[in-house]
């Protein structure tokens, strides 16, 4: 059965046309275009290995030509699992290169996750690291293929590193030994910049929060996509100068084209992928590159501070360090600037679209206070009652949003879009903010049940789900609660039948059904039943409390 992808309709696509928005090209096109016009600056580190603009090229031919070698053709989707390596960059442009999907997936992400990235998609390969963070990656790929079968798993599993003995597994290094003849290439795909892609086409797939029982998949295209990343990379003046460093997971719409990776290499500018977030990985790259620019979550910022008062580093360059994902604590703000001798900005974004950022001539309060506002003039704000009639400016209400890089429609999920959007297209962000008379946004509560870890985003039921798998557990509420470190942090509530498990219990038991990690509750709480609002719905907020209580 096929459904139709909700997309803009061609009035309003003519009308970002128009405007400038959406320049008509492709990732493909516009990297050739980049090798030509800044051939020898560097655009890419990963430790002592350097690419510049023309070896990036030249590496998304070889990469488009393995994967073509492979059986990859234009419009497939390939689920890109890989940390922070340069790695992720060639796979992403050999991708584009043939006009084929990436499907970001995170590196946390284990087989309940990927089985379901894998599924949705219907990817016919994945590209994995041999082992990342202690965890071995192929052993996962095995797994997933087990649990899909042989018509459902994906034809190819390429390896970042060693394949291992298996056999079955395409090693990346030998996927891209091979040079291509450009002329056979450009002759098998149509075109040699981009398989033939239409920058109207799905360049990528993105991962969201979710608050259903599984992830849905965003599908982003080139004209949306590459507007999204200038857009930010104007407000945040970047040039040939830039030098970007990839703290957060490279995959993470916030890293890759806000303006992040994409943003940096769309002006010419130089990337740095950092191998982890530590301040003291972190500074020594800042240190090394002369980075200008970087993109934290709340969580790092009290360790970024701390790092910078105890060390003895030479942070000159930086000059813009971004933090969003979650809710910047004001105290948070105020000294990170002064920490790093750098320009904050608070940075509001969403998989789905939208993306807020405060300027960097923004007065003091306002950076401090605020999460920004959005960087396009057409991106459309409503803030509305729970009738869904618009507040005035500085009363909370639900953010809906429209414009020309939010989704109008989740990928392969018709149903799902029915109540996700109004409609007349908005998307219900599910946050809930104040507008001020600025435009600046302000967050200040979510109506979604998503909780939100510091960044990580988990949805409730998704776990709730996997919880009620559990024998002693018949009964069970996934909460948010307030934390120092990382804003919120979950509790699970459970009703258990003879003895409960900790929480270290629930968190194996998670594990072995597939679950990434950090969708594990962080404190297990027996209760004898679970509240219930008047609605019958579970009353979340009174467990919260029930809990600040005691
Ligand atoms: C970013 O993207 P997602 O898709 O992981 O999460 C989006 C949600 C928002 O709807 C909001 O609930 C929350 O994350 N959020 C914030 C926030 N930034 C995101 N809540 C409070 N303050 C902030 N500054 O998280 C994302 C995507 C692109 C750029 C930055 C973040």
């Amino acid at each position: 059965m096929t459904e139709t992808q909700r997309t803009w309709s061609r009035a309003e696509s003519a009308r970002y046309r128009a405007a400038g928005h959406w320049q008509g090209l492709t990732f493909g096109a516009r990297l050739r275009q980049a090798g030509a016009d800044h051939g020898a600056r560097v655009a890419l580190v990963d430790g002592d290995r350097r690419w510049t603009y023309a070896d990036l090229d030249a590496e998304a031919d070889r990469v488009a030509h393995g994967l073509r070698g492979l059986g990859v053709v234009r419009g497939d989707r390939v689920v890109v699992q890989l940390p922070n390596r340069a790695e992720f960059v060639l796979v992403w442009f050999g991708l584009q290169r043939i006009g084929a999907v990436p499907v970001h997936a995170m590196p946390g992400h284990r087989r309940r996750e990927i089985g379901h990235l894998v599924r949705v998609s219907g990817a016919v390969a994945c590209v994995v690291p041999d082992r990342h963070a202690g965890f071995d990656h192929r052993e996962l790929m095995r797994e997933v293929r087990a649990e899909l079968g042989p018509e459902g798993s994906p034809r190819t599993v390429v390896v970042v590193g060693d394949p291992g003995p298996d056999g079955g597994f395409v090693p990346f290094d030998a996927l891209r030994a091979t040079p291509p003849s450009a002329p056979d290439d450009a002759q098998e795909s149509g075109t040699g910049d981009d398989g033939g892609a239409d920058p109207a086409d799905v360049a990528l797939l993105l991962l969201s929060g979710g608050t259903t029982g599984l992830p849905k998949l965003i599908p982003r295209t080139h004209d949306d996509y590459a507007y999204n990343a200038r857009a930010c990379a104007e407000v945040c003046a970047l040039d040939a100068g830039t030098v970007y460093l990839a703290v957060l997971p490279i995959g993470f719409n916030f890293t890759f084209a806000c303006p992040g990776v994409l943003g940096t290499l769309m002006a010419g500018g130089t990337v740095v992928v950092a191998p982890d977030p530590s301040p003291q990985t972190a500074f020594a790259l800042v240190e090394r590159e002369g980075v200008t620019l970087t993109s934290l979550t709340p969580p790092l910022v009290t360790h970024w501070v701390d790092e910078a008062a105890a060390g003895s580093w030479d942070l000159d360059s930086l000059k813009v360090v971004q933090v969003g994902g979650a809710r910047l604590p004001e105290e948070h703000a105020r000294v990170l600037g002064p920490a790093l001798g750098a320009t904050v900005q608070q940075v509001f974004g969403m998989a789905e679209g939208l993306i807020n950022l405060t300027r960097l001539d923004d007065p003091d309060d306002l950076v401090r206070t605020t999460q920004g506002r959005p960087v396009s003039p057409d991106d459309e704000i409503l803030v509305v009652d729970a009738d869904g009639r618009p507040v005035p400016d500085g009363t909370p209400g639900e953010l809906l949003t429209r414009g020309p890089y939010t989704l109008r429609g989740y990928y392969r999920a018709g149903e799902h879009d029915r109540t996700a959007f109004t409609p007349d297209g908005h998307y219900r962000t599910g946050d809930v903010v104040r507008r001020l008379p600025t435009g600046h946004l302000v967050v200040v509560g979510r109506i979604k049940d998503q909780i939100n870890r510091g960044g990580e985003k988990i949805a409730a039921v998704e776990v709730e789900e996997q919880l009620l798998t559990h024998p002693a557990i018949t009964a069970a509420a996934l909460v948010g609660v307030p934390d120092e470190q990382r804003g919120e942090r979950t509790v699970a509530f459970v009703v258990c039948d003879g003895e409960a498990p900790g929480v270290r219990e629930v968190a194996a038991h998670l594990g072995e059904r597939g679950l990434a990690g950090y969708k594990a509750p962080d404190e297990v709480v027996r209760v004898a039943g679970l509240p219930l609002t008047a609605v019958g719905k579970v009353d979340k907020a009174a467990l919260a409390r029930q809990l600040l209580r005691s």
